[in-house]
């Protein structure tokens, strides 16, 4: 046998630079190769890239001037004054991530309000003006040392887009932007992710102008310089999301990425036809991410408490997410005090203790496995829990497979797969066979790519003698590092959620009493899959049942993205107390509302007696024949 090889000693040793630059990895060996490894297959990741891989489940938190205007963009000319968490416990956080089960967390150092977090002395628009610790507080490093205690990994967000410096669109703001990345990526130590979000350019604030901005961002930005400035400061930090980024969006935020979803791309613009699936073959090592939030929105809001999802739905997530290969980035809102919500952490357990549960002992460890083809004796290294040992079929067997002897009594349902990325993504398809003592070969699954992780559900546990790995489809000879076989642990059901906003008036007893378009009932039925739909422009009045005094009301957009109906971009309300003689209570726009899908809050001018409710909401928020709402209610 050659010397033994492992992902780790090929990391240390700088041998994988990705892309054709890989010929280092074909020359070396394996733990039981008795022949050099083949050569890679097409691309293959960086070692910060693999590193993340690794990372597969981690944190989101959206903390910051919203959480207290109970916006989800806000517009840039918020008093600092108004950031004063009452009980910031940044332990208290990372002790939900651990429950869940998280690898790390990412904190939103600065949203698009503009407004940072740590005190920065590039803008006043910080923390330092804030009465949180009397301005001497720096969530950025208190954050950051509680995810060091508690063993996270750490990652920062920076808007691109912001809303309040004066010189945003102007080069003056390119200056201003790369020096705060700079202070970023040197004052908090080592940094896992840095994610600078596509959402970029429109109204704000701008220092005072109040106007739109438009910007060619890849132009304006330059991302290739922005993300070498990351790399230089910290070498080992992946960046989202831009083309020249570590990392892509998987196109959605609604927490699942496509079956499969390739890690490769072509080196061209994003689109989400492209980055929802990955391109099989593609030049670009440029894999996904998914985000999503544990509630509706990005940022906390009280009238949301019932809305946090179950531990069954985050279940379902971690499988659409990591079980299809990409990494599952879950957003944990703090609230007004800076604590994770009860039910929130609730949740975050539950979901943690089924996956504990889940992956805690591997049925196939002890299996006997032998290999059709094997570039030596490598087989038995996908059994071993070692991620870093793997087995390899020379180049030429395409149609490789690996059997895996189990012991009797082994009843599992869940099979998760891994393979070795410094050889590319050689699997195109593949097929998973059972037998039992002496009987015939019965195939369970069949499924495209194996990639950096692949999970098989089954209906329900079996408990065979033998199961066969065996490419149906392949570019080269297999190279795997983990066949494991698990009984899964189904997440412990929670008791209904219990509203805590007082604030809150439900619409139950709402009545229509006019609208551009039939079906009104779906708003007032407390169920974000029913909506009411309306060519544009839409309007709604509503009969509240008695008079409320009402401070402004809450829209909750429909939750899947349909090309016939895009909820609406803006509003305009009017009110009344008998039905006749109306008055305007306010206009504005619904803030990301077609991507985030988040209930929206707008407030009137003013609190104003009312009995009736007229909403016009002009245009869709993205071209589409209808506007949908799947829901109203008022606050107080
Ligand atoms: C989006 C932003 O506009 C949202 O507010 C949120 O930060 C989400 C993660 O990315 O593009």
């Amino acid at each position: 046998m050659t010397a033994s090889l492992s992902r780790r000693t090929l990391i240390a040793g700088g041998a994988m630079l990705g892309g054709a630059a890989c010929t280092p990895v074909a020359s070396r060996s394996v733990a039981g190769a008795s022949t050099p490894l083949p050569p890679p297959w097409g691309a293959v990741p960086s070692p910060r890239q693999l590193r993340w891989h690794d990372r597969r489940f981690y944190g989101f938190v959206h903390f910051s001037i919203n959480t207290f205007t109970d916006k989800e963009w806000g517009y840039g000319d918020e008093d600092p004054a108004l950031f004063n968490p009452t009980d910031f416990d940044p332990d208290q956080i990372a002790a939900a991530a651990k429950a869940a089960g998280m690898t790390g967390l990412i904190l939103t150092a600065k949203h698009h309000d503009g407004f940072c977090l740590w005190p920065t002395k590039l803008t006043e628009h910080c923390i330092r003006n804030s009465p949180y610790k009397a301005g001497k507080g720096d969530i950025v490093g208190e954050l950051e040392a509680a995810c060091r205690r508690a063993g996270l990994n750490y990652g920062l967000y920076l808007s691109p887009w912001d809303r309040n410096h004066p010189e945003y669109g102007r080069p003056a703001y390119i200056d201003y932007y790369r020096a705060t990345l700079t202070e970023l990526c040197t004052r908090y130590g080592k940094l896992f992710e840095v994610w600078f979000d596509g959402a970029n350019g429109g109204d704000g604030y701008y220092g005072g102008a109040r106007e739109t901005r438009l910007i060619d961002a890849p132009a304006y930005y330059d991302w290739p310089s922005i993300v070498k400035l990351v790399h230089d400061l910290q070498p080992e930090a992946c960046t989202f999301d831009p083309l020249g980024a570590d990392i892509r969006w998987v196109g959605n935020e609604e927490g699942h990425a496509a079956d499969p979803c390739w890690p490769t791309m072509p080196n061209e613009p994003y689109t989400q036809a492209n980055g929802y699936p990955g391109v099989r073959g593609a030049e670009l090592w440029w894999p996904a991410e998914t985000n999503v939030s544990i509630r509706p929105g990005w940022f906390y809001h009280a009238d949301e408490d019932t809305q946090v999802k179950s531990p069954a739905t985050l279940m379902e997530m971690f499988d659409r997410s990591v079980g299809h290969g990409t990494t599952f980035h879950l957003n944990i809102p703090p609230d007004r005090r800076g604590r994770i919500a009860d039910r929130d952490v609730a949740s975050l357990t539950a979901f943690g203790d089924a996956l504990r549960g889940t992956f805690a002992a591997d049925l196939a460890r002890e299996a006997v496995v032998t290999a059709s083809a094997d570039i030596g004796s490598t087989a038995a290294n996908v059994v071993d829990g070692d991620p870093a040992t793997f087995w390899c079929a020379p180049a030429g067997a395409r149609d490789a497979s690996v059997v895996l002897d189990l012991p009797p009594g082994r009843a599992f349902d869940l099979i998760e797969l891994q393979e070795w990325l410094p050889l590319g993504l050689r699997v195109t398809r593949f097929a998973i066979d059972v037998a039992d003592d002496g009987g015939e070969w019965r195939t369970i699954a069949e499924k495209a790519m194996v990639g950096p992780q692949r999970h098989v559900r089954l209906p329900q546990p079996i408990a065979p003698r033998r199961l066969r790995f065996r490419t149906v489809e392949a570019e080269a000879g297999p190279a795997l590092c983990r066949i494991a076989l698990y009984r899964s642990v189904a997440p412990r059901t929670l008791p209904p959620a219990v509203a805590s906003d007082p604030s809150l008036i439900s619409s139950a007893g709402w009545r229509i009493v006019a609208a551009s378009a039939d079906g009104g009932a779906a708003l007032f039925d407390d169920n974000a899959k029913t909506a009411w739909q309306s060519p544009a422009p839409a309007s709604v009045t509503i009969d509240l049942g008695r008079t409320e005094a009402l401070r402004g009301f809450l829209l909750t957009p429909t939750r899947h993205v349909d090309p016939d109906a895009a909820p609406p971009s803006r509003w305009r309300a009017e009110t009344s107390l008998d039905g006749k003689s109306w008055t305007a209570a306010g206009e504005g726009e619904f803030a990301n509302i077609n991507y985030a899908r988040a209930t929206q809050r707008p407030a009137f001018a003013g609190v104003r007696q009312a009995r009736f409710l007229r909403l016009h909401f002009p245009v869709p928020a993205v071209p589409a024949p209808r506007i949908a709402v799947a829901g109203l209610a008022g606050f107080r």
